[in-house]
């Protein structure tokens, strides 16, 4: 049997963090080796299993998978969380593509600059409130479904609920006028692999503070 899969990131959520959802919210159990320092990212560049010298890496089924979309893709479709046909696929591409746009803006934001932090949130707000959640908000409405693609649970449902609570870290009420996305979160989150994740103790990492951008900064030479 295959063992678990592998992550190799910094100790934070940055771009793996939709990897450690999806493979969670799978009910998959995965290993993880987090960096500290800039000499153990080099060590990992010098075994020569990254490709492009970057991380996020998974090691799974024998191969050193990077780049954050492949692997997602590659998850999703293993586990069954990429739809049932082409055209299923394709909506899922088009959720969590913009459900990405999001999540790049928040997931940047603790890198402005003190000067520009209130401008970023209140641009990230308003992007989450006036662009990307009225698509959610209506693709729910107009289909009546517990799920926004084919009636059951996609990796599209998983990033948004991740994105949802990394808005909400945002602004506690940026869900208001969004009643069903709210009994979205509730449902989602009721999901006892998700349900599992969302409690202390978890794989899933806290939002970047200070100390944690800094040990970022200094491994990424960002
Ligand atoms: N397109 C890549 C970008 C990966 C990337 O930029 N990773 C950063 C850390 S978040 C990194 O490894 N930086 C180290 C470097 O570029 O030297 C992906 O999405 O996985």
């Amino acid at each position: 049997m295959a063992g678990k899969p592998k992550l190799y990131y910094f100790n934070g959520r940055g771009r793996m963090e939709s990897i450690r959802w999806l493979l969670a919210a799978a009910g998959v159990e995965f290993e993880e080796e987090l960096f500290e320092t800039r000499e153990e990212f080099e060590k990992l560049i010098q075994g020569g299993s990254l490709m492009y010298e970057q991380v996020p890496m998974v090691e799974i089924d024998g191969m050193n998978l990077v780049e954050t979309r492949a692997i997602l893709r590659y998850i999703a479709a293993k586990y069954d969380l990429y739809g049932r046909n082409l055209k299923e696929q394709a909506w899922i591409d088009m959720y969590v593509e913009g459900l990405k746009d999001l999540n790049d803006m928040i997931m940047l934001f603790p890198f402005s600059l003190p000067e520009e932090k209130k401008m970023s949130l209140d641009y990230i707000l308003e992007r989450a409130t006036k662009r990307f959640f009225p698509v959610y908000e209506k693709a729910l409405r107009d289909h009546g479904q517990d799920f926004l693609v084919g009636n059951r649970l996609s990796w599209a449902d998983i990033q948004l609920l991740e994105v949802i609570l990394m808005a909400e870290e945002c602004k506690p009420s940026v869900l208001s006028g969004f009643p069903l996305l709210q009994e979205f979160k509730a449902r989602v989150s009721h999901i006892p692999t998700i349900n599992k994740f969302l409690q202390p103790g978890s794989q899933r990492k806290p939002p970047l503070d200070e100390e944690s951008l800094e040990t970022m900064k200094k491994t990424f030479n960002c």
